[in-house]
Order: C-alpha cells, then sequence, then structure tokens
C-alpha cells in the first residue's frame, strides 16, 4: 500500500479530532497522552469511504472467510460498508444479550464452523476484540483475522495472536505520529512523549479469552482500575481466602471478639453499622487494628440510595463518619449517576471503594435484568471508584478488573423467614462466578463461629480452585 494514501488518511484524521494529543484515559483505565475518537468518522462520508477502501485492500480483498463482523459500536459502519464491497455476508454481535424473545448475542444467518474476520478501530489490550471473538465461539463460530484502522501497540497485537488472531492494521501508534510529524501536525516534544509513553506503557497481558471466572485473583490485579479491588485481589490471592464475614452483631464486644477469632481467615468484613446498639468512636478504632493486625478490608453495607448530595453528607457527616473507616461501602443505582458523581470527590469526600448493586439475593426483589445492565454501564464511567458489583451471576458483568461480591450463601441451600434465599458455595462460586463471598448467619449464628469460618473459608476456596482450573462439570 503506498504511502501517500496512509499520509492521506492519517492527515484526515487529525483534521476532523479523530487523532488527539494532551491528557486523557483510555476505557481501561489506563493514562495516555494520545487519543483515539474514531467514532467521529461517521460525520465524514469521504473518510469513511477512504477507510474501509484502504482496509479492503490490506485485509479483506485476499483473505478467505464467511462473515464479517465489527466489534460494537465505532467499527459497525466501516464493517458495512466492507460487507458491500467485498459480498460477504455480516454478523452483529450485540453488546447486551437481549432480555426477550431468543437472547442471541449475534445477529444474522450462520452454520457451525463458519469463519469470521473481525473489524475494529483501535486496539489497546485487545479486550474489545476477545469480548467479540468469544460470543462469536459460543455460537461456534471460528475466527482467526481482524482488520483494525489503529494498533496502540500496547500488548493487543500480542494478547490476540496468544488467543490465535492475527491482526493486520492500517496504522501503529509510531507510524501515525511519524507521518504527523513529518507534516508538522504535531511537535518533536509530543513525539518523545508519546514514544516515551509507548516504551513504558504496556496493556495487561490478557490469556484465554480473558474470561474473568477462570482468571485467578492475583492476575487480575493488573485489570483493576480501583485501588480496593487491587488491595482485595492481593489479599485474596495471598491470604487463600474469600470470604467476607457478613458481621451483623448488635454489640461491639461480640463484633471485635468474634474478629479477633475469624480475622485471619476472612479477606473483608461486612459492616452494618446502624444496627449496633452501643457504637462509640472507639469501636472503628479497634475495628482498624484488627483489619490491619489480620489484613482484611473493612466493607460497610450502607446501600446508599438518595441523591448525591444527601449521600455525600451520609458518607462524610453523622455520628459514624463511615467516609473515615470504611475501605468500601455499597451503593444503590436506583437514583442515577449523580451518587457516584458525589461519592467520587464532588462534595469533599474521596471515596476509596463502591460496590454497585445490580442484582440481590432476596426473593421478590424488583431489579430487572435492564436495571442490572444499566447499574453495569454506569459504573463504567467511574472505573476509579468501583470496586465491583454485589450479584448473584457471572453474566452480570465481564470486567476481570471488578470483583463480584455475592451474598446469599451457606452450606445448604435454604431460606429465611424473611424472604433471604441462601445458595451453596459450589453454586455461587463455580456456577454462578462470585469472587467474594458474603456469609452471615451461616457463621454468626453457629455454635462454634470459629470452626464454622474455617469450613465456609476451606468450602469456598476448593470451589474457586475448582473453576480457575477450568472444571467448570
Ligand atoms: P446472612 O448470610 O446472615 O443472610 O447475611 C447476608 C448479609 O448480606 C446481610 O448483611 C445482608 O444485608 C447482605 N445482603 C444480602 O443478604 N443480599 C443482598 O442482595 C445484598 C446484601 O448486602
Amino acid at each position: 500500500m503506498g504511502l501517500d494514501k496512509l499520509e492521506d488518511l492519517a492527515l484526515k484524521l487529525f483534521s476532523i479530532d479523530a487523532v488527539k494529543f494532551g491528557d486523557f484515559t483510555t476505557k481501561t483505565g489506563i493514562k495516555t497522552p494520545a487519543y483515539f475518537d474514531l467514532r467521529v468518522i461517521v460525520s465524514y462520508p469521504d473518510i469513511m469511504e477512504l477507510t474501509s477502501n484502504m482496509l479492503y485492500d490490506l485485509a479483506v480483498k485476499d483473505s478467505q472467510f464467511d462473515h464479517l463482523c465489527g466489534v460494537p459500536y465505532t467499527a459497525l459502519p466501516i464493517a458495512t460498508l466492507l460487507s458491500i464491497q467485498a459480498k460477504k455476508p455480516m454478523l452483529m454481535r450485540r453488546k447486551e444479550t437481549k432480555s426477550y424473545g431468543t437472547k442471541k448475542s449475534i445477529e444474522g444467518h450462520f452454520k457451525k464452523d463458519d469463519t469470521c474476520l473481525i473489524i475494529e478501530d483501535v486496539i489497546t489490550s485487545g479486550s474489545s476484540i476477545l469480548e467479540t471473538v468469544k460470543d462469536l465461539k459460543n455460537e461456534g463460530l471460528v475466527t482467526t483475522e481482524a482488520a483494525i484502522i489503529l494498533d496502540r501497540e500496547q500488548g493487543g497485537r500480542e494478547n490476540l495472536a496468544k488467543n490465535g488472531i492475527h491482526v493486520k492494521s492500517l496504522f501503529t501508534m509510531r507510524t501515525l505520529i511519524e507521518i504527523l510529524k513529518k507534516h508538522k501536525k504535531i511537535t518533536d516534544e509530543i513525539v518523545v512523549t508519546v514514544k516515551n509513553y509507548l516504551n513504558e506503557t504496556k496493556a495487561p497481558v490478557i490469556e484465554k479469552l480473558m474470561e474473568r471466572v477462570i482468571l485467578p485473583y492475583e492476575k487480575r490485579i493488573d485489570f483493576a482500575t480501583n485501588l480496593v479491588a487491587r488491595q482485595l485481589f492481593n489479599i485474596m490471592a495471598t491470604k487463600k481466602t474469600n470470604l467476607c464475614l457478613s458481621a451483623d452483631l448488635t454489640m461491639t464486644t461480640g463484633i471485635l471478639d468474634l474478629l479477633e477469632k475469624v480475622g485471619e481467615h476472612i479477606c473483608m468484613v461486612k459492616t452494618h453499622i446502624d444496627i449496633i446498639d452501643d457504637f462509640r468512636d472507639d469501636f472503628v478504632v479497634r475495628l482498624k487494628q484488627l483489619a490491619d493486625r489480620f489484613n482484611f478490608l473493612i466493607l460497610e453495607d450502607r446501600k446508599y440510595a438518595d441523591i448525591g448530595h444527601t449521600v455525600s453528607l451520609q458518607y462524610s457527616k453523622g455520628l459514624y463518619k463511615i467516609g473515615e473507616w470504611a475501605d468500601c461501602v455499597t451503593v444503590h443505582s436506583l437514583p442515577g449517576e449523580g451518587i457516584l458523581k458525589a461519592l467520587n470527590g464532588s462534595m469533599n469526600c474521596i471515596t476509596k471503594g463502591v460496590f454497585l448493586l445490580a442484582e440481590m439475593s432476596s426473593e421478590g426483589n424488583l431489579i430487572t435484568q435492564q436495571y442490572k445492565q444499566e447499574t453495569v454501564s454506569m459504573a463504567s464511567k467511574y472505573a476509579n471508584i468501583i470496586t465491583g458489583f454485589v450479584c448473584q451471576n457471572k453474566d452480570t458483568f465481564q470486567n476481570p478488573g471488578l470483583i463480584q461480591l455475592t451474598p446469599g450463601v451457606q452450606l445448604e441451600c435454604s431460606k429465611d423467614d424473611l424472604g433471604q434465599i441462601y445458595k451453596t458455595p459450589e453454586k455461587v462460586v463455580v456456577e454462578n462466578g462470585a469472587d467474594v463471598i458474603v456469609v452471615g448467619r451461616g457463621i454468626t449464628a453457629a455454635k462454634n463461629p470459629e470452626v464454622q469460618a474455617v469450613a465456609y473459608k476451606d468450602a469456598l476456596w476448593k470451589c474457586y480452585i475448582k473453576r480457575i482450573s477450568g472444571k467448570l462439570e
């Protein structure tokens, strides 16, 4: 392919601000001095045509495949143009699985073992392509090639190669900045900054189609953009426990004595500070000491659900001053984004970690599939504060940097009198993808809570090992 055409496209992309230089953060939470927003090209038919013609010459006309599939959403119009030019049928991947009808994630007609060429705009870690490939694979389709506009050269090509996908790209970040430098669109200083950045910043390595549920905790640390999630993965991997004790007792001595006994077996304690009868400030001091001594985190299960302003006060003020001692808190998405904005420091409080409620364990709760999906997409805008989701099912989210916190667990399936539904460790960890498992009365109401905590810890860890070793049957 002649350099002139490439230069022409590079300059056009720069002129429409599809390529920008400054301080940005990518979808995967990596800071970058260069940002690409190719979504804007839909407003420029000539640039769309040029891009798809060039991709056609590079990766389509001489390739053998049965279908094309664009990674949603930016690449979809380009994939459409290529499908028409190549006279090859397209497939469409739904980003959100339908909650009604056929529940298909891939739309279009195809046969098992048909081959598929992936079309994508930009790759950083390769994770978006891998998510699409995973869905195609689940439907029996085979993918070995991807045609992309720009490779950011941060490990995506290598991650895809590991998963059997060969990438052909129009640009790499280096070729693009060289062209822009040659045409005096960017300064030498920017070129040096971008090159240094490329040498220093790599996306995490992705193995085995980055299935969250088969990656071990220690490998998920680098995917996490929230500090508390990183800490929690680390604690679980080091202490070999994914048990979170829900210390729902009403006297401070009861809680502290219990933690003295079980602290070494848990990765986190979950509190309901407002059920304590004899709350005093020194309780949280002692709680913190125990957390430091035994290396566990503190989650206050406050389940905030008000407007942002009120929540920021509830978090930082009042009797409990939760923000001063809790590592993380639980939050409902019900009031909308303002609640996360408030906790994200806009009102003088910097939240460390948030578990957003995407599902509940209780019978007849009103959460719907749509509510759950919108909760997960709301969280993606606040990657720095979101530790994970309180949820019950593994398909709730894919990002391996986030943590699935699952309550409603006892050694036997059962119910309480007020609608709580209990599932077994096997069910929640192996089948349903729980990463951190909340056990309350299963331990607190036992004759010997310490012995019972060890029994839960062992059972839950065994299930986790079974899950990551891939023996899912
Ligand atoms: P228990 O194991 O005793 O049922 O306690 C479960 C704990 O988890 C309680 O503190 C409850 O508030 C909390 N919880 C829950 O049971 N289901 C949910 O969906 C969310 C929760 O936070």
